[in-house]
């Protein structure tokens, strides 16, 4: 990389920092000369690898990997009246065949409810064909006109996961956006990334949907990122695609539907959330590189000490860490800064006097230093990377509860939200008096029935007509 470019900019002037550890640390290279397209470094890739290998796991217990296509014909796009209506502006259509206009107009997909539904009612005949769940991680497109930012708002989204799943009933749906949102928080949880789950406001819900959970995570500069989305679709796709069943008593039903969707903002959240101002720290679970060994060969016994740190990376890659010998003619204060911005969690230094006294020097991405016996490696490396996880974790949880005020009145809502918060307040779960707190805050109302570890929720009065109000989240979104 350019070590021309000067520094990265401190985490406190967020926007900055987030553009530029993106390409230092080489997550996404920005300079792809089409709006909202980015591409994806090798390191940035590999973190991706390992993020959605866990959500694939996660995933693989009682749902299907399938893969639809990428265009959908106009009249399946066309069909279903409020989904045409919330997508119609940001659908790429694909006219020519080479120099002919197509018969058919296509739609890049923009999301696949329209590319599935037509072959699930195809594969729903029966109630002994329930449940169905399916999911995909495809590329998707949407013509974004908000301001685009990597990994955040995309206009081609490249790791686009969407599950989709058919009930015999809106209760056993119902229960199965239950159980999405607690492999949802399990996700995070993996991440080390404390979640927000809360129910969108009608107007906000996605369009044919009953209705929208949404799970939000607070950025460093106090504005809520939608990283996952549970949607209730009741019976509106099933009706327009004719997904039925035929039931024990031998009648035909309407099935009912359920879909959820996870972007690549999720790497956005592990990014933003953990950094610092010294990069990318990344947890354990998912980092790229998980240790990297730095021989100080400084002196006489260089051999020596390579020989030695040969020996230590064998034996934790036969152990299955993901590791990395440094042996680059660079001072070792370079190479630590170099890890460091790339959020390697833990650093082995290994020189003559370790090797003398049976030590390995580890020093974790969060500053913390311990010796570990060579003899009990794997075990001590565990130990420590434990550790990271935990602190890591811990670190983000009072980011978020730090990021979250109570607010029982519009001024002191004003108050949070300036001094870049995001409040709970009661509303009432009108529409005027939430465009009333939109409109006097150029805030979003995001959801009811917040649920957080991480808040009380304050019932009360409605902050603008006094009416009984519910937990109730406002803040900046991205
Ligand atoms: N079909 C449903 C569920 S798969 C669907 O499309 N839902 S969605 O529109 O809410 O998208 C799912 C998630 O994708 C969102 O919660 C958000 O985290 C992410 N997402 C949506 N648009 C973009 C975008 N332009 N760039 C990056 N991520 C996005
Ligand atoms: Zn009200």
């Amino acid at each position: 990389m350019d070590d021309d470019a000067g520094a990265l900019p401190p985490k406190d002037q967020f926007s900055e920092w987030y553009n530029d550890i993106l390409w230092r640390a080489e997550i996404m290279d920005v300079r792809y000369p089409v709006k909202g397209l980015y591409v994806w470094y090798p390191y940035g890739f590999a973190v991706r690898k390992h993020v959605y290998q866990r959500l694939r796991d996660l995933l693989d217990r009682d749902h299907e990997e399938a893969l639809f296509p990428l265009l959908i014909p106009e009249q399946e796009f066309m069909k279903e009246a409020e989904h045409i209506k919330g997508f119609q502006d940001e659908v790429y259509w694909v006219t020519h065949g080479g120099t002919k206009p197509l018969d058919v107009k296509l739609a890049l997909r923009p999301t696949s409810e329209t590319a599935i539904y037509p072959m699930y009612a195809l594969w729903v005949r029966s109630h002994a064909d329930l449940p169905l769940k399916i999911y995909q991680i495809v590329n998707t497109f949407r013509h974004e006109t908000k301001q685009t930012r990597p990994l955040i708002r995309l206009r081609e989204i490249t790791s686009f996961m969407e599950s989709h799943t058919v009930h015999a009933t809106w209760d056993e749906a119902e229960a199965q956006v239950e159980s999405e949102i607690a492999l949802t928080r399990e996700f995070y949880d993996g991440l080390c990334i404390p979640v927000i789950i809360s129910k969108r406001p009608d107007w906000d819900k996605f369009p044919g949907a009953d209705y929208t959970i949404a799970v939000d995570t607070v950025m460093p500069n106090g504005r809520t990122l939608q990283i996952g989305t549970v949607h209730h679709l009741g019976t509106h796709f099933s009706k327009t695609f004719a997904i039925n069943y035929e039931d024990v008593n031998g009648q035909q039903q309407l099935a009912s539907q359920t879909c959820y969707g996870i972007s690549e903002r999720c790497i956005a959240a592990l990014i933003g959330v953990h950094g610092d101002d010294r990069g990318l720290i990344l947890p354990p679970a998912v980092a790229a590189i998980q240790l990297v060994i730095v021989p100080i060969t400084i002196g006489k016994r260089h051999d020596d000490v390579l020989a030695s740190a040969a020996g230590l990376k064998k034996e934790l890659g036969a152990a299955g860490f993901r590791v990395r010998m440094d042996t680059r003619d660079m001072r070792p204060g370079a190479k630590y800064y170099w890890w460091e911005l790339r959020g390697v969690p833990l650093r082995l230094e290994l020189g003559p006097r370790d090797i003398d006294t049976g030590k390995v020097m580890a020093v974790t991405r969060l500053g913390g230093k311990v010796p570990i016996d060579r003899t009990g490696i794997v075990d001590g490396v565990n130990r420590v990377l434990a550790g990271i996880s935990q602190a890591i974790a811990a670190k983000a949880k009072e980011h978020v509860e730090n990021s979250l005020r109570p607010a029982g009145s519009i001024d002191e809502l004003t108050a949070a939200l300036n001094d870049r918060k995001v409040a709970v307040v009661p509303w009432c779960g009108d529409r005027a008096c939430g465009d009333t707190i939109g409109e006097t805050t150029t805030a979003s109302v995001l959801g009811t029935g917040v649920r957080s570890a991480y808040i009380p929720a304050p019932e009360g009065a409605c902050i603008i007509c006094g009416k009984p109000g519910k937990a109730t989240l406002v803040g900046r979104a991205y």
